[in-house]
């Protein structure tokens, strides 16, 4: 089994970017070891606090995101970080070369009732001579990304990781290494699985609902086969089943918040889910065009996301091409 350090270095990554990468695990185990605790350490439940996106925060949350900065601010390649739990980006070293977003803990409401949760981070370059503090530096598109992955906390940890170079799955072993278990990682090109919030049916634009109709109607219907759903609540475990085994997931433009695009983040969870996606021959797509081709305005900015199997985004955009588009 080889270790991530070893990995890195037979795919020659560039060293600095090599050094982040590993100190991000360094945070990603710390994290992992609270979640393990539960409920024997006192770090369950919610606090009173309501973050930026108007979501109440969980005790993890706040955990979470105070180890990776901590973590993260302390390494001299770090010009600074962005958090979808913080309301603005937090400076590092000024000289630094790396900006690293991250949703510390996505599926957090899933913690209470112990289902896999993840630490969903994306990293870009450091452009010279900005303001670390403000937003502007952080505002890049997805296309821009170094580097993007996950640590999935379920019932083992796993670190999903690209640099560009195809996807790469590292387990983390009892001696607290992660050791690669899955190489080149590719997402099936078909699918009969789909993953949505199925109560939202109702505020979907028609296109969306044209589409899981005709998935709906299985074998019955246009499509000509059954299909299965899943829906986990938490983007990065239902990402991890799609890169593992295939599938569509999507959350796409909701009519209860019709200025907002879309529920998910671009920065935090858009973007890198979109570079692994890509990365390992899937599609991921805001119904109109690549997420990873979006030029983001706000560092907190919503994305509709559509992402998975090739072969079967390529019939949701169908539809899409056939609806009137709202942007
Ligand atoms: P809903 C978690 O809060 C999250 O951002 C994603 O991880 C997840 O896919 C989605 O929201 C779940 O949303 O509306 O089903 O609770």
């Amino acid at each position: 089994m080889q270790l991530l350090s070893q990995f890195l270095r037979r795919q020659d990554t560039d060293e600095e970017l090599m050094d982040l990468i590993t100190t991000l695990t360094v945070a990603c185990k710390e994290i992992a070891l609270k979640l393990r605790q539960g409920a024997l350490a006192g770090v369950l439940g919610t606090t009173d606090n309501t973050n930026v996106q108007g979501e109440s925060q969980k005790k993890l949350d706040i955990i979470s995101n105070e180890i990776l900065k901590t973590v993260l601010l302390n390494h001299t390649l770090v010009a600074g970080v962005a958090s979808e739990e913080e309301s603005w980006p937090v400076p590092g070293n000024k000289d630094g070369r790396f900006l690293v977003l991250f949703d510390p803990l996505d599926g957090s409401s899933n913690i209470d009732v112990n289902v896999s949760v993840g630490t969903i981070f994306s990293i870009l370059e450091a452009p010279e001579g900005e303001d670390f503090s403000t937003e502007q530096p952080y505002l890049q598109s997805g296309r821009k990304q170094l580097a993007a992955g996950y640590v999935l906390y379920g019932p083992s940890a796993l670190l999903v990781l690209t640099t560009g170079q195809g996807v790469n799955m590292f387990t983390l072993s009892h001696t607290g290494d992660f050791l690669l278990t899955h190489e080149n990682v590719q997402i099936p090109e078909e699918t009969r699985e789909f993953a949505i919030n199925m109560s939202n049916h109702r505020h979907w634009e028609q296109p969306m609902r044209d589409y899981i109709g005709d998935v709906l109607l299985g074998a019955d219907g246009p499509r000509e086969k059954n299909f299965n759903m899943r829906w986990i609540a938490s983007m990065v475990a239902e990402v991890h089943r799609v890169l593992t085994r295939g599938g569509i997931f999507a959350y796409p433009w909701d009519a209860r918040t019709p200025k907002k695009p879309g529920k998910l983040r671009i920065m935090y969870e858009g973007n890198p889910m979109s570079m692994l996606v890509e990365q390992a021959g899937g599609l991921a797509t805001n119904c109109y065009k690549n997420v990873m081709d979006v030029q983001p305005d706000d560092i907190h900015e919503r994305v509709s996301v559509a992402l998975g199997s090739s072969k079967e985004v390529e019939i949701l955009l169908e539809y899409h091409k056939k609806g009137v588009s709202k942007d």
